[in-house]
């Protein structure tokens, strides 16, 4: 079928040839992509717009610092399962993911989920008092201190600032974070030819998009971006064996079996 009848004037029309052929066309791709962030970002942006003032009262932030460290954990490993559970249904529904095999989806839910998390936390960001919705109400870094885990705290909401800073539209985070999973680079994967041919249809998506809205530069920082959000998630690692070490038991019997799976 002819693609340039439908994009007569897109200068990206020569790389259609590398793009598989049951994508008929770049806006149905993204236009799937963004219904699907959509339906799995449990919280409208409008909702949260109007819960950004509503904060934690000093007694409840100290209820939570008081928290033990495995408690604490615990309660963070169970609410970042279920924003997890929500970017695997994400990621089911972006065109050519399901067509990989079983383990090349888990390689890439493995070190992809929890970015995409990291990438849709700028929806649930005041930076006006860098504070995250959590558990129903806004809190600031000082909410997680008994995580003892301070420099993975600062270090996640420095960088959910900096995307605040970009002020990305829902289509634009929805692409970026199709693309953060979509990687052709991630350790572990079979298929690895065809992997590089869904990622460089997200890429093909999101690079239309942005020139749409006129904002090509945005794409440079993004990949700066993506930089950041591996560093992040090897922190985490790095932070969860910390914590198995010393309270094994919580990590082992009490942490949701999703995140063991993906992340131990
Ligand atoms: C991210 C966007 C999701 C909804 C969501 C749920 C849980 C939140 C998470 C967001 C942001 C990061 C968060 C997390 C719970 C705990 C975690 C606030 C808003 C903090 C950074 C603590 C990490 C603790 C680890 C060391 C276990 O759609």
């Amino acid at each position: 079928h002819d693609l340039t009848a439908i994009h007569p004037y897109n200068p990206l029309e020569e790389s259609y040839s590398i793009y598989p052929h049951s994508l008929r066309n770049i806006d149905e791709l993204c236009a799937s992509i963004v219904r699907s962030h959509r339906e799995t970002s449990q919280f409208p942006l409008g909702e949260l717009q109007a819960l950004r003032w509503k904060l934690f009262s000093r007694e409840e932030i100290q209820a939570y610092q008081s928290k033990s460290v495995d408690d604490m954990w615990q309660h963070c490993a169970i609410r970042l399962t279920d924003a997890v559970q929500y970017v695997v249904e994400f990621a089911k529904h972006i065109p050519g993911f399901r067509m990989l095999s079983q383990n090349d989806q888990i390689a890439l839910l493995k070190t992809g989920s929890m970015e995409v998390v990291l990438v849709r936390m700028c929806r649930f960001f005041n930076t006006e008092n860098n504070t995250v919705f959590f558990d129903g109400k806004f809190a600031g870094v000082e909410v997680f201190k008994s995580l003892a885990s301070g420099d993975l705290i600062t270090a996640v909401f420095d960088f959910a600032h900096d995307m605040c800073a970009l002020k990305l539209t829902e289509q634009q985070i929805a692409l970026f974070s199709a693309l953060v999973l979509i990687n052709a680079d991630r350790p572990c994967l079979e298929d690895r030819g065809r992997v590089q041919r869904v990622q460089r249809s997200v890429e093909l998506g999101l690079r239309h998009i942005l020139q749409r809205d006129n904002l090509e530069g945005l794409l440079h920082k993004l990949y700066q971006r993506m930089a950041v959000l591996r560093s992040l998630c090897s922190l985490h690692m790095e932070k969860l064996r910390w914590f198995s070490q010393r309270y094994p038991l919580t990590a082992h019997s009490l942490f949701p079996p999703l995140y063991k799976e993906l992340f131990a």
